[in-house]
C-alpha cells in the first residue's frame, strides 16, 4: 500500500539520521533528565489508564497498534503529526527572526540545486495553478544574506509528495534554490493541495477511530539557510484553506499564511515572503 511504501522510506531516512538537523540525543544522557522526561511521559499514559479505566482488551489493542506502527514504518509520520509541534514550540522559544514550524517526515536530501530565479522540477503537464513564491533572506540586523538557500518541497495539486507516493516522479516539486547576491529568491512552482495522512495505515486508522480529521491544510515546506545563521524550518499555508486551524499536525500558524494574487499571466499567482535568520 502507499502507507507502507511511504512509511518504509520515511523510517529509512529517520534511521540514517539524514533528517535529524538538530543532532541526536544518543547515549550518555543525564539520568536525572531521562528519569524526568521518560517518567513524565509514562505517567501521562498511566493516568490515561487509571482515569479512563482501560481494559485488557484495550491494552492488547494498544500493543497491536504499536506493532503495526513499526511494521508499516509509520513512526516518523505518527511522531511528526502528533508530537513534533510541541518540540518545535520549545525550540522556537529561543529562536529570533522569522517564525517557523515543524519539519515533518517528507524532507529529502540531495534534491536539484537551482539558481534563482528557478523553476522546480515538474512534469510537462504538471497539474495545478502556476505560482511564484519570491522574497529576500535577511539577517536579524537587516543585512541581506548572499549565499542563502531556500530548500523547498511540497505536494502536487493532487496532494502527493514525490519520493513517498507512486505517482509523482522522483524529485518532482522539490529543489534547493540559491539566492542572488542580495539574498533574493524567486521560485516558480504549482500551488499544492490539502493533504490527508495515509488512511490505510495505523496513524490514519487511529485518527479516524477517534473521529479526528486526517487533513493538513495545503502547505509549502521550506528550510531557509545561510552561512553563519540558524536554519529556519518553516511552512507556508494559504488564506481560505478549509483546513486552516484544524491541521492534524497542529503546525499551521496565522503568521505563515499566504494570499497569492493574480499576476495577469494566465492563471498564474504570486506571493512575496521575506525570511529573517538569526546569527549563530
Ligand atoms: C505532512 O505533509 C507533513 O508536512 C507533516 C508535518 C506530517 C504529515 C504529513
Ligand atoms: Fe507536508
Amino acid at each position: 500500500s502507499d502507507a507502507v511504501t511511504a512509511g518504509a522510506h520515511a523510517t529509512e531516512i529517520a534511521r540514517s539520521g539524514a533528517s535529524n538537523l538538530r543532532g541526536a540525543a544518543g547515549g550518555g544522557a543525564d539520568p536525572a533528565r531521562v528519569s524526568a522526561v521518560v517518567g513524565a511521559a509514562l505517567e501521562g499514559i498511566r493516568a490515561a489508564i487509571r482515569d479512563h479505566k482501560v481494559t485488557y482488551e484495550e491494552f492488547d489493542a494498544f500493543k497491536q497498534w504499536l506493532i503495526a506502527v513499526s511494521d508499516t514504518g509509520e513512526w516518523p509520520l505518527f511522531l511528526d503529526v502528533y508530537l513534533e509541534f510541541e518540540v518545535e514550540k520549545v525550540a522556537a522559544a529561543t529562536q529570533q527572526g522569522s517564525i517557523g514550524t515543524i519539519l515533518g517526515p517528507f524532507w529529502l536530501d540531495g534534491q536539484a540545486q537551482l539558481d534563482s530565479p528557478a523553476t522546480l522540477p515538474m512534469r510537462d503537464d504538471e497539474p495545478g495553478t502556476p505560482m511564484i513564491l519570491a522574497g529576500q533572506v535577511i539577517a536579524t540586523d537587516g543585512t541581506p544574506l548572499a549565499g542563502a538557500t531556500v530548500d523547498i518541497w511540497h505536494t502536487d495539486a493532487d496532494g502527493w509528495y514525490s519520493g513517498f507516493a507512486s505517482k509523482p516522479p522522483a524529485g518532482n516539486l522539490r529543489g534547493v534554490v540559491r539566492c542572488d547576491d542580495q539574498g533574493r529568491y524567486e521560485i516558480h512552482t504549482r500551488k499544492p493541495a490539502p493533504y490527508t495522512i495515509p488512511l490505510d495505515g495505523p496513524t490514519g486508522q487511529m485518527t479516524q477511530a477517534a473521529g479526528w480529521s486526517p487533513w493538513r491544510p495545503a502547505h509549502i515546506h521550506l528550510l531557509v539557510s545561510a552561512p553563519g545563521h540558524r536554519t529556519l524550518t518553516s511552512q507556508l499555508f494559504f488564506t481560505g484553506d478549509p483546513y486552516l486551524g484544524n491541521d492534524v499536525a497542529s503546525a499551521d500558524k496565522p503568521e505563515l499564511t499566504l494570499d497569492p494574487q493574480p499576476t495577469g499571466n494566465g492563471d498564474q499567482v504570486r506571493s512575496d515572503r521575506d525570511f529573517v535568520l538569526e546569527p549563530e
